[in-house]
């Protein structure tokens, strides 16, 4: 995990993106099959501890993806808002991010402080998530880091504000993105994915993980 290494203010040693769309970096077969199958297993046991749940938006409907979290920190949703809770709303703690995520972010970013947060979501063959902004996290200035995993996924990014034109890309297994520095409050969101096109998930669907520093 150590391709395109370039030198930047913003941290120490991050890595060169091989696309850039509307300043989101994309970095595309970050991880390799292996690195893919081991990451799963991981999320295997974070599940098998912080289970899986299908959140309420604030609007009283449900979310179409399912997911859960690692880390001090997860992100909940239900009638009072958007937020991070120190506990899985079933009442457990979260567990720890994995290793090899946090080797991930460090890789991609060079950053020493490692994210809070590790949201992991799940999307079944007819699941999308809405054009949103990841803006619940105290100080902007962290990128966020997101990894795919299975399925591919048709990844949509807007703009600063709601409304305008849009541009899409398809995100595949192992791809890696990052929204930090002009492009960190970019509206973006998943149009659905592309059922069958990855074997990475024996019952196939789609895994995203975001990397967040939280407060
Ligand atoms: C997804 N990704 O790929 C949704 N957010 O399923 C995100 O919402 C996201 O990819 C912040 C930064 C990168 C992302
Ligand atoms: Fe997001």
């Amino acid at each position: 995990m150590s391709k395109n290494r370039v030198n930047s203010v913003d941290s120490a040693d991050p890595a060169a993106p091989d696309l850039t769309l509307r300043g989101v970096q994309v970095f595309r077969g970050w991880l390799d099959a292996a690195d893919q199958a081991a990451l799963v297993e991981d999320l295997r046991n974070v599940a098998q501890a912080a289970p899986l749940f299908s959140p309420m938006t604030p609007y009283g409907k449900p979310m179409r993806v399912r997911m859960t979290s690692a880390g001090r920190k997860g992100w909940v949703s239900d009638r009072r808002g958007y937020r991070y809770a120190d506990r899985h709303p079933g009442g457990g703690d979260w567990p720890p991010i994995p290793k090899r995520v946090l080797d991930i972010w460090h890789g991609i970013t060079g950053l020493d402080r490692m994210p809070d947060c590790c949201l992991i979501n799940y999307y079944d063959a007819g699941a999308r998530m809405g054009l949103h902004q990841d803006r619940d996290e105290a100080d902007f200035a962290w990128p966020v880091v997101s990894v795919s995993l299975g399925d591919d996924g048709l990844f949509r990014v807007g703009n600063l504000t709601r409304g305008g034109t849009t541009e899409s890309l398809w995100l595949s297994s192992g791809d890696v993105v990052v929204m930090g520095g002009a492009a960190r409050l970019i509206y973006h969101g998943i149009d659905r994915i592309r059922p069958g096109s990855s074997t990475l998930l024996p019952q196939g669907g789609r895994i995203n993980l975001t990397l967040r520093v939280v407060d």
